[in-house]
This record gives structure tokens, sequence and C-alpha cells, in this order.
């Protein structure tokens, strides 16, 4: 049998042949940079880097179209949008290839560049390591491309006769044997080199299968002692409990959100395209900068052996819609800030301190900055620790978090925190500022329907409207709905909790047959009515009134 042919592949089947092999390159490249990248760290991967560098310059109207759209699937969608980006790449480098042999391999290593400026560009790299998982597979990747591109021959020449071959045999890269045993070797530079394609290519599809799956595997198995870390915490009994949520304050109805979020529904909201796993039993927490009489330094176990609070706290994010899902009401353990703050010896501005702002920062390289005020102004901010009875969850910042009732996440809550410095809001501007977001962000009062859903069919008669309303730290005082153009008409409040929580609504609405808009609007403990004016997300929360439209049976 004989496997080489002296006629090099010409035309469509030579560039398909070329673009196989540049997928092949690909997908190695990625599947070594996988397998390096569980050695240095998860995050130095060329996809999460790459993703992580994206996300960062994304502008913001962007980043809403995205959330809106792909919700919390909006990182999933990212990565995969990369690697299809890259195999259209690669098959294009693979096509090159076939013609430029040289010129196809350098391709992947520049993407292999990229990789590692990505990597290494990110808040949270500290080490020059983190470019190693993008150059190895870069490397791998274009030497396989060279070698596989290099089977097919070149293109230009014909091959020599079989005779001349046999007798002259030319030095390629690999010598293959001639199984007809003829005794030559070699199949000419320019002969087809099918039978070891073929091995190739099935070889190295198999070991990217095979170096990709056991990067995964060990990247997965990272946290361990994170995870295990977590298992540990026993979280003490609060010196100050929250009082009982009240008889009244959550309302029994089908379609409404629950008064309680729970942890798996709890909207989460961050940049990390791998939730960071930190060990509490290493982790450790910085309080320190302008104002600061006595640094502090503390580990999970001193906060855990501090007076705790425990407050429920409905958290929301800035880029919340109107209507929109990320809002959550959870109870919260922690240590009041205030506190900590008062240990170092720091005062907000309106007692003569020096800083006015507080920059949180976590380790993959956040910041989020606050007002002092703010946080010493009597309010329940705190560095929770136990969220709904239980150690935070990592993807909602494990081991410890911020909160602060009243403002925004992004300007309040920073998850996976290990540094706290005092500084000015003059002196530094944090991530979502340098993108354009308010400096300074109260979340604004808003109410949203939860049923019915839009375009619902209820049937004509008592149909119950209802859903919730927020003004964090101000209070709900008063939630109106109103049917298409006619007069607002007050719904029943659920009873308050807290200022800092939000507020279940009711409306029971006598529905006639036809197509109706329904329309809620509130108004919060300082007397201000929520504005029709509708605004966008960015810079400092959307403004407007939630609407619904269904058509009754
Ligand atoms: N480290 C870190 N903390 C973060 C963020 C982030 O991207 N990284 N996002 C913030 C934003 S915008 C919001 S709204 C809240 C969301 O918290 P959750 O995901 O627990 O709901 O976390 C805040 N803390
Ligand atoms: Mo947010």
């Amino acid at each position: 049998m004989d496997h080489t042919s002296p006629r090099p592949p010409r035309g469509f089947t030579r560039l398909s042949l070329g673009a196989l092999s540049g997928l092949l390159a690909g997908c190695a490249a990625i599947a070594v940079a996988e397998l390096v990248s569980a050695a240095v760290r998860p995050e130095s991967g060329p996809v999460v880097a790459v993703g992580g560098a994206a996300i960062d310059r994304t502008p913001p109207s962007v980043k809403d179209w995205a959330i809106r759209e792909f919700g919390t699937n909006d990182k999933l969608v990212l990565q995969l949008g990369i690697l299809a980006v890259l195999a259209v790449l690669a098959l294009a480098l693979g096509m090159l290839a076939t013609r430029w042999r040289l010129v196809g391999s350098l391709g992947v290593l520049v993407f292999g560049a990229v990789g590692a400026l990505a990597a290494l560009g990110r808040p949270d790299s500290t080490s020059f390591t983190d470019a190693l998982p993008s150059l190895t597979g870069a490397v791998a990747g274009a030497a396989l491309l060279y070698w596989l591109t290099g089977r097919l021959g070149h293109p230009g020449h014909p091959a020599p006769p079989r005779d001349a071959e046999r007798s002259v045999p030319t030095p390629t890269l690999t010598p293959v044997t001639d199984e007809a045993g003829t005794g030559a070797t070699g199949t000419g530079a320019t002969g087809w080199d099918r039978r070891g394609f073929v091995l190739a290519a099935t070889a190295a599809a198999a070991a990217s299968a095979g170096a990709g799956l056991a990067g995964r595997a060990l990247n997965g198995s990272q946290g361990q002692n994170a995870v295990a870390s977590r298992k540990k915490v026993v979280l003490p009994v609060p010196e100050s409990r929250a009082a009982p949520v009240p008889k009244g304050a959550a309302l029994r109805m089908d379609g409404i959100s629950p008064f309680m979020t729970s942890n798996g529904d709890f909207y989460r909201v961050d940049t990390a395209l791998v939730v960071p796993k930190v060990d509490a039993t290493s982790w450790r927490l910085r309080i320190h900068g302008d104002g600061v009489d006595r640094e502090l330094n503390v580990s999970f176990d001193d906060l855990l052996r501090m007076p705790l609070i425990e407050r429920n706290i409905t958290l929301t994010c800035v880029s919340n819609e109107v209507g929109g899902p990320y809002v959550g009401n959870a109870r919260w353990i922690g240590v009041r800030l205030a506190d900590l703050l008062e240990r170092c010896g720091v005062r907000p501005p309106s007692k003569g301190g020096p800083a006015d702002q507080l920059v949180a920062r976590s380790v993959d390289g956040m910041t989020i900055g606050t007002p002092v005020e703010d946080v010493m102004d009597g309010r329940d901010a705190m560095l929770a620790l136990g969220m709904n009875g239980e150690p935070l969850p990592f993807e909602h910042g494990f081991p410890v978090r911020m909160l602060v009732p009243g403002l925004y996440g992004y300007v309040s809550a920073c998850k996976w925190i290990e540094d706290i410095e005092l500084t000015t809001f003059d002196a530094y501007d944090t991530y979502w500022v340098k993108r354009d977001w308010a400096r300074k962000a109260p979340i604004k009062t808003q109410s949203r329907i939860d049923t019915p859903k839009p375009f619902a069919r209820p049937k004509a008669g008592a149909v119950m409207v209802a859903g919730v309303a927020w003004a964090q730290h101000r209070g709900i005082e008063k939630v109106e709905v109103r049917v298409n153009d006619g007069p607002w008409e007050e719904a029943r409040l659920a009873t308050e909790d807290t200022s800092d929580t939000w507020r279940q609504w009711s409306y029971a609405w006598r529905a006639t047959k036809g197509q109706a808009t329904l329309t809620v609007r509130a108004t919060d403990k300082s007397g201000t009515t929520q504005t029709e004016k509708r605004t966008r997300t960015i810079p400092d929360g959307a403004s407007g009134w939630h609407s619904v439209v269904v058509t009754v049976d």
C-alpha cells in the first residue's frame, strides 16, 4: 500500500486541509494554555484574560445591552464569542499557511502575544508568569501548524517521479516509512504526505482534548482550600440581631418577589469571568490611608471574634433597568464598618477627617469608592461575612464583602474585599468612575410590577397587581397604580421591615376586557415621588415608571 501521493493537493482541497490544520493548531494552543494556566492561575488563561480585558474596555452602552440581552449568561456568551472569533482566525491562518507556511505560524504567535499582554494587563496580575499560558500555547499551536502544513507539500512544484524519489531521497522534516517495503524514506518536499497528515492531525486532536480536559479539571480543583475553609466557618450569634421580620411585611401572593431573596435567586453582577475562590484561613484585610492613625490588618477569625450585627438590607445594581431584576433582599451578618474605621482613628469629613472617599479593593483588582461620610453617619454599613444564615457564597464575595445601605452596589458593595484605603474623590477614580459612571450614587426610589407579567392574559374580574418598591435608607411611603390613563390609585403596602429594605405592595384591580397598561410609581419617606422621566442607567441609575401591558380576556 502506498499512502504518499506525488502530487500535492491543490485548490479547494488544499485550502480545506490548511483550514483544518489551523483549527487543530488553535485547539492545541488553547488546550496547552489551559493546562499551563492551571499551574500559574486560572485567571491567566488566554480566554479568561482576553475576556476580562474586553470587559474592562467595553463601552457602558454595549455592556448594558449585553446584560439586558444575556442577563447573567453574559459572561458565557462573551467566552463563546471569543472562542468563535479565535476559530475563524485559526481557519484563516491555516489557509494562509498553505501558501506561506511560516506566516501562518507567526500569526499564531502574534495571537499568543495578544493573550499574554491581556493577561499581564489585568488589574489583578502581579507576576510575569501570567503571560506563560498564552505564550506556551501559542508556541505549541505555531509548531503544530508548521508541521501539519508541511505534510501538505509545496503547491508550486510537481513532485519528482517515484523512481527519482527512491534513488535520491529528499530530506523532509519527518521521514515517513514506505510501507510498500521499497526502503524509501521521505516523500520529497513537494509530496503530499496523506498518511502523516492524518496521523498527526488525529494525534494532535487527541492530545489537545486531553490537555484541555486536564487543564479544566486542575483549574476546577484549585479552589479546594477555599471550599474547605468555607465549610469550616461557623457564624457566631450576632451581638445585635435583626428584629424579626414583622408579620405583614412578607405577603404571600402568586408571582410577587418573596420578601427575602434566597442566595440561589440573588442576582449577581460583577466583572469576574472566574469566580475568585479565596481561602479564608489565609485572607487578610488591611485598612490604611489618609487620616488612619493606626493601620489595621485583620484575619477572618479576627472579624468573627468582633461584635457582629445582623441586618436585612436590599441591594440594587445601578445597571438595573426600570422593571429590571438586579435587586434583592437578604439577611446579612457582619462587622460594623464604622467601628473598624474608628479603631483606626478615622474621622468623617464632617468631623475634620482628611479622607472623603473610602476605596475598597478586591482580590480580583476591582476598586469601589464610597463616601466616608455615608459609611460613618450611623447607618448599618458593614463588612458582611454571612448571607441568609450561611457564610457568603463565593459568587457573592466570600469570605468578606462590603455593604452600605442606600448606595448602589458599584459604589458600596465590594466583593472579595482585601484592602480599604482612605483617600479623596479628587485623588482617585475607581474602576466604574473611570468608565463614566458617577462618583456618588445613592439608590433612586423605584417600584416594579412583578405580577401580572407583560403580555399576560388575565380573566376579567378581580386581578391582583403586585410587586416591590425600594428607596433604601429613606424608606417607601406610598405606592400608586394607574390603569391606562386613569387616576392614580393607592396600592396596599406590606408592613415596613426597615427603611433599608424593599416593601411589597399589592393592588386589587377590577379588570375589564381589552388591552390595558398598568403603571406603578412610589413615593419615598423624604416625600419625593418617582419621576416619570425615563433615563438610562448610566451615569447614576435609571429613572422612570415601570409599566406592563396585558390583555384581559
Ligand atoms: N469585586 C467585585 N465586587 C463587586 C463588583 C465587581 O464587579 N467586583 N460588582 C459590584 C456591583 S456593580 C454590584 S451591583 C454588586 C452586586 O453584588 P451581588 O453580585 O452579590 O448581587 O457587587 C458589587 N461588588
Ligand atoms: Mo451594580
